[in-house]
């Protein structure tokens, strides 16, 4: 199991402070096992999940446990053991979006913000997508340019990470497309860490369902028990 001395061995050297990309980080079996239980939310241009809620106005998380399949299974160990939540408030992820993307399905250049410890641990599943990387305009919120300044390649079964400046200081979006194109070593970041580039050998590949676990840290937590107790008694 790869741990925190195997993290900075999986950083993207070519990104800016600070991204890793772990491929096979899960195996086909798990990858096959970890289909999500269907508590999809359709929006406009994919599915989603919010595990163990969605957050507050406030952007608390209501004290929860994550499900033992999302938590104790697989991932969170794995994250625990690469100790890349040590320095967040909870030391591990205590939120979990769960994203379904069909062919030509993406999501606009958003950042995270700040309800969350910045830092994004995602798994991909079922099939590869191309995360671009804008950098922020002077407003601090639209893009500075049309094209993204970066591109990452998720292979099935791999981890990204994202931290630091790259976190806070850009935006990141799936393009709605059937195809991702022009994919080689100058143009995808993370293009020798890559585990296999033989599906890319004509620098483009097809869209198919590919499905993302993005594990995160909440800063805010509220012990529903409480208020509930409060509302009760009054005090
Ligand atoms: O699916 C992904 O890899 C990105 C998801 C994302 O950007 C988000 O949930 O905020």
């Amino acid at each position: 199991m790869a741990t925190s001395s195997d993290l900075e061995a999986a950083r993207i050297a070519r990104l800016p402070d600070t991204a890793y990309y772990i491929p096979d980080f899960v195996t086909l079996e798990e990858e096959i096992n970890s289909v999500p239980l269907p508590r999809w939310t359709q929006l406009s241009h994919r599915r989603l999940q919010t595990w163990p809620s969605t957050l507050t106005k406030t952007n608390t998380l209501l004290a929860a446990s994550l499900p033992a399949w999302l938590h104790e299974s697989i991932v969170s160990p794995r994250l625990d053991t690469l100790g890349c939540f040590a320095g967040s408030p909870h030391q591990t992820p205590n939120h979990v979006l769960i994203n379904e993307y069909r062919p030509g399905q993406g999501i606009m250049p958003h950042e995270d913000g700040s309800a969350y410890y910045p830092l994004v641990a995602t798994v991909s599943l079922g099939a590869p997508i191309v995360l671009d990387l804008y950098e922020k305009g002077p407003d601090n919120d639209e893009k500075v340019n049309r094209n993204p300044a970066f591109r990452i390649l998720q292979e099935p079964r791999s981890l990204l990470i994202t931290t630091n400046e790259l976190y806070t200081q850009y935006l990141h979006g799936i393009a709605e497309r059937l195809t991702d194109e022009d994919l080689g070593v100058d143009s995808i970041a993370n293009w020798e860490m890559l585990g296999d580039t033989q599906p890319y050998r004509n620098s483009s590949y097809e869209r198919q369902t590919r499905v993302s676990l993005t594990y995160r840290d909440v800063l805010k937590v509220a012990k529903v028990g409480n208020s509930v107790k409060f509302l009760a008694t009054g005090r």
